[in-house]
């Protein structure tokens, strides 16, 4: 239908406003939903799919696994911690190691990552020391900004909510001709959040460069995935907005990197964002507040175990003659070594000042604050914790 008054005023006389155009007619053709790829390179056997096996050389098989195992040693580690009073609440990744690793794996240092709470495993690969991340996790606010030259993103505990900025920091790329990329991940349970929508949306319009990583663990706390979207296909969010999208066994490290490179490079020559689903599983606690066993059976974590992530990567790298059990052995102690060394430095760190809690969040304090942080002190100071 022709509109009557077509001219926005910009509009030169005699040239076709768009909005005045007649429609063509309506293409009734069904629309071909884009299937879904589904990668998975190595199975839960430890067999790879020959034609995918990727070319690496020993060292960097090894060290990869290594990867993997420091974020187990790190994880054990802060959940005994935490039992002891040591360490404050924390969000385990066990079972998600190939997942978290495998989405870094491809990135460069110029290249930016912004990661949820369950993602220690990939900032100990893009270079946050152990004890930075103690300190976090703890508590002291000096644990949240990244390392300097780390472009990361401080991880995100408002679920979904750091993944518009992740797309912002891809457009700001675009517009400064920067070669680089982003990975933002987010849970099965951030993405009924309606930014993640929105973040899909802006990045496919404006062809950021960004690898959108959707962890689908099966549980959103105690939400199971059945109860959070009607299909089971995370992936499939992503054809809605015409962006690639590809489901990924998230417990498999090569299809993991396969899946990211390929987003990266994507990326990279300006073909805008990528969505991959990886499919995963949360074999421990959602954090140490919380008590899986009121809303799941053992029986589907005891499933899980039998696909996790390292001892797939074991069994193949020992069945290629990488590494043998003894070797296994080592790295897991040197791992766990690691992990006591960290955890010393941060036992040395000098505690918080409990009297700076109010300070940083206005240039000046207003009066209302300074009445707040008076009273505060005073009671600090009746309950003996500080001299004043
Ligand atoms: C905006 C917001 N709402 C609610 C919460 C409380 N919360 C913390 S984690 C979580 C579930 C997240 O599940 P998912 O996105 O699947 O990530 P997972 O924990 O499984 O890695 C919820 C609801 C929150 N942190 N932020
Ligand atoms: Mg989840």
């Amino acid at each position: 239908m022709a509109t009557e008054n077509p001219s926005p005023s910009t509009a030169n006389e005699g040239q076709e406003v768009a909005s005045s155009k007649t429609p063509s007619a309506m293409d009734t053709t069904p629309i071909q939903l884009g299937q879904i790829e589904v990668l998975q390179i190595l199975n839960e056997h430890g067999e790879v799919d020959e034609g995918l096996e990727p070319n690496y050389t020993n060292d960097e098989l090894i060290d990869m696994y290594t990867s993997m195992v420091r974020a187990r040693a790190f994880d054990k580690r802060m959940l005994t911690m935490q039992r002891q009073g040591r360490m404050g609440t924390f969000a385990p990744n066990l079972g998600q190691e190939a997942c978290i690793a495998g989405q870094v794996y491809p990135l460069l240092k110029e290249d930016w990552y912004a990661p949820s709470y369950r993602s220690f495993g990939a900032q100990i690969m893009r270079g946050w020391p152990m004890e930075h991340l103690m300190r976090l996790w703890a508590g002291f606010h000096d644990g949240f900004p990244p390392p300097q030259d780390v472009n990361d993103m401080p991880f995100s505990i408002v679920i979904g909510s750091h993944v518009l900025p992740a797309v912002g920091i891809g457009m700001g790329m675009t517009y400064k001709n920067d070669p680089n990329c982003v990975v933002v991940n987010y849970g099965d349970g951030a993405s009924s959040q309606g930014a993640v929508s929105e973040a899909l949306n802006f990045a496919a319009v404006y062809k950021a460069p960004v690898v959108f990583v959707c962890e689908n663990n099966g549980w959103a706390i105690s939400t199971p995935t059945e109860k959070q979207a009607s299909s089971e296909h995370f992936a499939k969010r992503g054809v809605a907005f015409d962006v690639p999208s590809i489901r990924v066994d998230g417990n498999d490290l090569f299809a993991m990197i396969k899946a990211t490179e390929e987003a990266t490079t994507r990326a990279r020559n300006g073909e805008g964002p990528t969505l991959i689903e990886a499919v995963t599983y949360r074999m421990s606690l959602h954090t140490t507040a919380d008590d899986p066993t009121v809303y799941r059976k053992d029986s589907e974590v005891e499933a899980w175990e039998k696909r996790c992530p390292l001892l797939r990567f074991e069994l193949y790298l020992k069945s290629k003659g990488v590494i043998e059990q003894h070797d296994i052995e080592a790295i897991a102690t040197a791992c766990d070594e690691e992990v006591i060394e960290a955890r010393d430095k941060f036992y040395e760190m000098d505690p918080a000042d409990p009297t700076e809690i109010f300070d940083f969040m206005h240039i000046e304090m207003t009066e209302e604050l300074k009445e707040q942080k008076d009273e505060y002190l005073k009671r600090l100071s009746n309950k003996g914790v500080t001299d004043e």
